[in-house]
């Protein structure tokens, strides 16, 4: 790994803090966050890695259920994959709070979900869920028990694993010989074309390329056979992958066109990246700009979505509870506590807070057409949004 840009020293994305820890004795933990490229594998990557366990305990806060848009994309998903791939039993892996879940046969459809508090909701509506990380112990258990799995899907999670090769080695002893692989990922390309460095947090220990999710399955036998573009997510791409041995499905040409935007836009190259780096920069420069500018005219900003992505934003950019007054969000375990790292305080979302401020700091921009047709009343009484990507500005 060839590093390219350092982001700083970053809280733990999703550890928000309570008043009480503001006033504890335990010092919040810091790590630096810096990105590198391998030039072999074309894998793009932070370079510390913090220990699972760190980051996905029982208390994780987010869930993937609390916007419309992951919802219906789930919903039209779950159609696709039950009137195409028919499958007889279906495993997710990282089923979060079983927002695509709840769309199967509760008798054809299994979770794997570390995070205690997130599993227990889903195993509650009736869905077996293993609450452990997935390996290939889990995998083995799973196959012993239900012999063959023919649709694994997995959605922003392999990002958050550090052993592709123990989750691919995983999926093979599970998956049957005609089974389907769905991988469901924020997309590179968009990534460094929107200039969204915030696709990296400690969590995102990969942004993924075709390129390189490519060269990570060739020695699992397995093969991407038709890719699928997504707007979620700030632009995600759908991996549909099968066993080389699976002769029956065909190439779909949506691959070469991704692979040939990928090599079009140099992502096989380090100077790409060393460009991304500048551009990562200037951006801070002019966020940081706009905020000050805004604030010498004593205006009121406040944060709308206390994601992950702005955690790296806010400690990056060094934005302080001076600029941004506090966040609003509508997941219940984030609010009424302090953002990671700038202590900015997370109020419970309702309509009249926005009200109090003139200026709204899109911390979920990737959810920006859902917020502003929300926020429609805001924007008409003069209220302004102030996003990062793809250049810092007022909208
Ligand atoms: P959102 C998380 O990242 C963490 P984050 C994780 N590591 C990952 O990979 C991605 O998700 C998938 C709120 N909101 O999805 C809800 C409102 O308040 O961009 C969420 O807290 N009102 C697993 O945190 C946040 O914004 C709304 O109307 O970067 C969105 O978080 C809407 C639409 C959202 O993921």
């Amino acid at each position: 790994m060839k590093k390219f840009l350092d982001l700083g020293m970053q809280p733990l994305a999703n550890k928000y803090l309570t008043k009480r820890d503001l006033l504890g004795k335990k010092k919040e933990q810091f790590y630096h966050l810096e990105v590198g490229f391998d030039k072999k594998t074309k894998l793009v990557s932070i370079l510390n890695r913090v220990s699972s366990k760190k980051m996905f305990d029982n208390n994780y806060p987010y869930k993937s259920s609390m916007s419309k848009t992951m919802n219906s994309s789930f919903k039209k998903l779950s159609e696709k994959i039950i009137k195409i791939f028919k499958p007889r039993l279906f495993l997710e892996i990282g089923s979060n709070d079983g927002s695509l879940l709840r769309n199967f046969n509760k008798k054809r459809a299994i979770g794997v979900e570390p995070c205690k508090n997130l599993a227990i909701i889903t195993s509650k509506k009736g869905y077996k869920t293993y609450s452990e990380y997935w390996d290939l112990k889990l995998a083995k258990k799973i196959k012993s028990k239900y012999k063959k799995v023919d649709l694994i899907y997995s959605a922003n999670t392999l990002s958050h694993i550090y052993n592709l090769d123990k989750v691919f080695r995983s999926i093979t002893h599970v998956l049957s010989d005609e089974g389907i692989l769905i991988i469901e990922e924020p997309s590179l390309l968009e990534c460094l074309k929107s200039i969204a460095y915030d696709q990296f947090y400690n969590e995102h220990i990969y942004v993924f390329s075709l390129l390189a999710i490519k060269n990570l399955i060739k020695k699992y036998n397995l093969k991407v056979f038709n890719i699928e573009q997504l707007s979620t997510h700030g632009g995600s791409i759908r991996y549909f992958i099968k066993r080389i041995s699976n002769t029956k499905i065909k190439i779909n040409n949506s691959v070469k066109r991704q692979l040939n935007k990928e090599l079009t836009f140099k992502m096989d190259k380090f100077n790409t990246y060393i460009n991304f780096k500048k551009k990562v920069e200037l951006s801070k420069k002019k966020l940081v700009n706009l905020f000050n500018e805004i604030k010498k005219n004593n205006k009121k900003i406040i944060g709308y979505g206390s994601t992950a992505k702005s955690v790296t934003v806010l400690n990056y950019c060094k934005i302080t509870r001076e600029i941004v007054d506090f966040f609003v969000d509508t997941t219940p375990d984030k609010t009424k506590k302090y953002m990671p790292g700038t202590h900015i305080f997370i109020d419970k979302y309702n309509k009249n807070l926005l009200h109090k401020a003139d200026y709204v700091f899109l911390g979920a921009w990737n959810f920006k057409e859902e917020i502003f047709k929300k926020e429609k009343n805001f924007i008409k009484k003069g209220g302004r949004f102030i996003t990062h990507v793809p250049v810092p500005r007022i909208i």
